[in-house]
């Protein structure tokens, strides 16, 4: 993160006529966030296109690619016709790390998904099979752990884990748990969907999701390391927890007052997470389709089919209710809702193999694919 803060100094400086950094607020754990406007003078009534990246901890390439982004708009603007054009008629808003105290949790708090584990093995019968834990075998401590959990009660503390921690890191409960799912704290249907399992991670798939190799390890076979819940959950335990009221949380509050403040103009709004493959569109709390569904699906698919173009990587495209799971709170839902017609959620790579440890090798290409999904998108939104 402090090379984050560093590169947004530095790129203000050097490209000061195109890219101004703004103030938006404070975390929980006060560190200001910042989102990066890059705009050219025009004479056109400019548009913006919001993307926010890092609204989960663990969530790495996402950070990564909304910083590829900002870069590749900075080294073409002068000479790509494409982007000058979009900057004729736009401004992007780019938020390269939305749960910042997050994010910098996952990355110095040395350990692993001991957690998860435990809540996957909670889960498990003896059955082969019944359980899904995925996990990278570079990974040489969640090796460790695993070892450590065939045979003892000498299990970390679940605070010491966390490179898959998803949440923010407010403290609830006087102190006794932490953290609020910000993409279940927006102020749209707030913790209303409690899907089935709202109450634990979904954890256990009896599926036949990919499997890296080297993972099975033992009679336990963990994929879809706790990719997500459900829902939304009112206990401050869970990986979905909405917070104690719409917008309780400092970042969600930051983000939602500049959206809301510059409404009328914001015209998409993207929200990039991983993992998955999936163009999302609203809704999650309902299954009703949006007002203008069809058209955010053709927008979507095209943008899919440009990625693909890349390097050959799939995606899948549709509501997120209907190709993933309900929810409630989430922010593609409420930019939605207060009346901003393109908002989407991306689910970068991986598709399960390597979840959310995607290795350093993908994160070039995974960068590149998106950028093109990205730039279709723009091309079919400004002119609305
Ligand atoms: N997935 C998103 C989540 O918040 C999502 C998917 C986004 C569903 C928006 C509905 C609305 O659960 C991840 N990986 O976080
Ligand atoms: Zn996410």
């Amino acid at each position: 993160m402090e090379e984050i803060y560093q590169w947004m100094n530095q790129i203000s400086e050097k490209y000061r006529e195109v890219v101004t950094q703004h103030f938006l607020g404070m975390t929980y754990e006060t560190r200001p966030l910042y989102y990066l406007q890059i705009s050219q003078p025009s004479n056109n009534p400019k548009k913006i296109i919001w993307m926010d990246c890092g609204i989960h901890a663990r969530e790495w390439i996402a950070p990564a690619f909304c910083q590829w982004f900002v870069k590749e708009i900075l080294q073409n603007y002068k000479d790509n016709s494409r982007i000058r054009g979009f900057l004729k008629n736009l401004d992007f808003y780019v938020l390269p790390v939305l749960n910042i105290d997050g994010y910098i949790y996952t990355w110095t708090t040395v350990s692993a998904s001991v957690f998860c584990f435990r809540k996957c093995a909670e889960t498990t019968s003896d059955t082969p099979g019944t359980a899904f834990f995925h996990l990278p075998s570079y990974f040489p401590f969640l090796l460790y752990h695993l070892d450590l959990k065939k045979d003892s009660a000498a299990f970390p503390d679940e605070a010491d884990l966390d490179r898959l921690w998803r949440k923010s890191r407010s403290a609830h409960n006087n102190g006794t748990c932490f953290g609020t799912d910000l993409n279940r704290n927006f102020n749209i249907s707030w913790c209303t969907r409690a899907g089935p399992e709202s109450t634990r991670d979904t954890l256990s798939r009896n599926d036949s999701t990919p499997v890296s190799p080297g993972l099975r390890s033992g009679r336990l076979l963990c994929g879809f390391l706790c990719i997500s819940g459900t829902g939304a959950s009112q206990n401050c335990e869970d990986i979905t927890f909405c917070g104690t009221g719409p917008a309780s949380e400092p970042e969600t509050q930051a983000v939602s007052s500049l959206i809301e403040s510059q409404k009328e103009n914001v015209v998409c709004f993207l929200t990039i997470h991983s993992y998955g493959q999936l163009i999302l569109t609203p809704y999650g709390y309902t299954t009703n389709k949006s007002s203008n569904h069809e058209e955010l699906i053709q927008v979507g698919q095209k943008a899919a089919n440009a990625l693909k173009a890349k390097h050959g990587t799939n995606y899948r495209v549709g509501a997120s209710a209907d190709i993933l799971y309900a929810t409630s709170g989430s922010s593609k839902d409420w930019a939605h809702g207060i009346g901003i017609p393109f908002s989407y959620t991306v689910e970068l790579r991986d598709n399960g193999t390597f979840g959310f440890i995607l290795p350093e090798t993908q994160i070039q290409a995974t960068c590149e694919e998106t950028m093109e999904a990205i730039l279709s998108t723009v091309d079919d939104v400004y002119a609305k």
